[in-house]
């Protein structure tokens, strides 16, 4: 048995949510390998809607277990919200006894916030468009080697790590400028740890290893998209992890070689939240139309998502990176009435015609090169079956399939999970 892994290929938000819960069923442990409360995943059934931040989108299946893995970071009060919050949806998860969360995970402290606040201040025009919840200091805590990790909270010295902690983040904070008041912060800190407390805790590369043994089957959520990984994204507008295929072997303690299949996710269109460059953004009234016809606002913070159409060398670099095997079209539905949609082929950059995503798209901007292509003017959002599929989309679907050299296994045509087709 391998894991699978089930990613973002774009700029993150391409509905990786939905897509494990309609998953969920085909797997026995759901396990999210990186990112934190930065995340927010949306998942719609039966009239109702959650967005999870820090728990896997399996949580809503009967027999799947759900793991938060050592790659991710938890604050463990929002952890705490979402918990409370599904439990007053009458779903409780300590009941259901189906969250096991990864010791070796780090802890977001409520100065890390801070941190995060006082960077992003400090950078002005320049700053990364963070979701302010603490994911950058946190990862740099851990590998500076200073972090806290859910297994201390069991040590005598626990209050001590923490004080010895917060004392240096309030040194930084110091120099900022003046330090906030965080003392409730940190009173309900405390208390979430006693939440935090009553769930399993385990090694992510046992329990996952135990599984495959049994051969069970495991499929990794990844938060965020492969162009915010910190390596190769498009950095340093990018988050704090690694949200390749690479970040599930480290975020989980899998082997490489026991990665299985590795299902990529993008929208039929393109969409970044926060700062930093985006080739193909629209920043007119077609990016208007999308963000208002797709709802793209963030599903954590509210803040409205730029759009732009499909852009296949970010695209074809996010599959190289992430050994793609299969891959999902979303928010199909969301182009239908736009009478020509585009994609991006190549840029031209630097004065030469490129099919790649070069070093520097910060400060050199890459022009996009378009292909037209019709556009499909039906509703998609009723359609259940393959042969209800537009001819025109059809096209759109082969066309893609044949510059990215990788099955579209999966169509999305709504945010509802029987909104779904399987197409090979
Ligand atoms: P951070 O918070 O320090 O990791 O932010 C660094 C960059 O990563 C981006 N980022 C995201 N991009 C898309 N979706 C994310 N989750 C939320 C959502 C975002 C929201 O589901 O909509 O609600 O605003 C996410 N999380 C981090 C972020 O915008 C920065 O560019
Ligand atoms: P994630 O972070 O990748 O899980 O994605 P988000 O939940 O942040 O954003 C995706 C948004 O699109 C959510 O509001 C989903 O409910 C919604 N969504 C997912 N798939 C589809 C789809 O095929 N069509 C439409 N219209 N909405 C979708
Ligand atoms: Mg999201």
């Amino acid at each position: 048995m391998a894991v699978d892994v089930l990613l973002g290929l774009q700029w993150g938000d391409e509905g990786k949510g939905k897509i494990v819960d309609v998953l969920a069923p085909q797997y026995d442990l759901i396990a999210r390998f990186q990112g934190g409360p930065n995340a927010g995943h949306t998942l719609e059934f039966d009239g109702k809607k959650f967005v999870l931040n820090t728990i896997p989108s399996g949580i809503f299946e009967k027999h799947t277990m759900n793991l938060i893995g050592n790659g991710v970071v938890i604050d463990p009060i929002i952890l705490k919200k979402e918990i409370d919050k599904l439990k007053d949806a009458g779903i409780d998860l300590l009941a259901k006894k189906n969250l096991m969360i990864a010791r070796k995970a780090h802890l977001i402290l409520p100065t890390h916030q801070l941190l995060d606040a006082s960077s992003e201040k400090k950078m002005g025009d320049s700053k990364i468009g963070s979701t302010l919840k603490g994911i950058g200091p946190t990862y740099m805590d851990k590998t500076g080697r200073n972090g806290l990790r859910v297994g201390d909270i069991y040590l005598p010295d626990f209050k001590d790590k923490y004080n010895k902690l917060v004392e240096k983040h309030c040194s930084i904070l110091a120099n900022y400028g003046e330090i906030e008041d965080f003392s409730e912060r940190e009173k309900a800190f405390f208390e979430a740890i006693e939440l935090l407390k009553q769930f399993p805790h385990v090694d992510s590369e046992h329990l996952v290893a135990k599984y495959l043994k049994e051969g069970k089957k495991v499929l990794a959520e990844g938060a965020q998209g492969t162009m915010l990984d910190i390596d190769f994204g498009s950095y340093p507008f990018v988050t704090s992890s690694n949200t390749t295929t690479a970040g599930a072997c480290t975020g989980l303690g899998i082997a490489p070689n026991k990665i299985g299949d590795v299902i990529g996710i993008f929208k039929a269109y393109c969409t970044r939240v926060g700062g930093g460059p985006f080739p193909t953004e629209l920043d007119n009234e077609v990016g208007e139309e999308l963000r208002k016809i797709g709802h793209e606002f963030g599903a954590t913070t509210g803040r409205p998502r730029r759009c732009g159409w499909i852009d296949l060398p970010a695209l074809k670099y996010a599959i190289l990176l992430n050994g793609v095997t299969q891959l999902v079209m979303t928010k199909a539905d969301v182009l239908s009435g736009f009478e020509k949609i585009y994609a991006c082929t190549h840029y031209k950059y630097n004065g030469e015609t490129i099919d790649y995503m070069p070093y520097d798209i910060s400060s050199i901007k890459p022009e996009p090169l378009w292909e037209e292509i019709d556009g499909w003017n039906e509703d998609l959002t009723g359609i259940r079956e393959i042969n209800e599929i537009p001819e025109k989309l059809q096209a759109y679907i082969d066309y893609l399939e044949k510059e990215l050299e990788v099955p579209i296994k999966y169509l999305s045509v709504g945010p509802d999970r029987l909104q779904t087709l399987v197409l090979n």
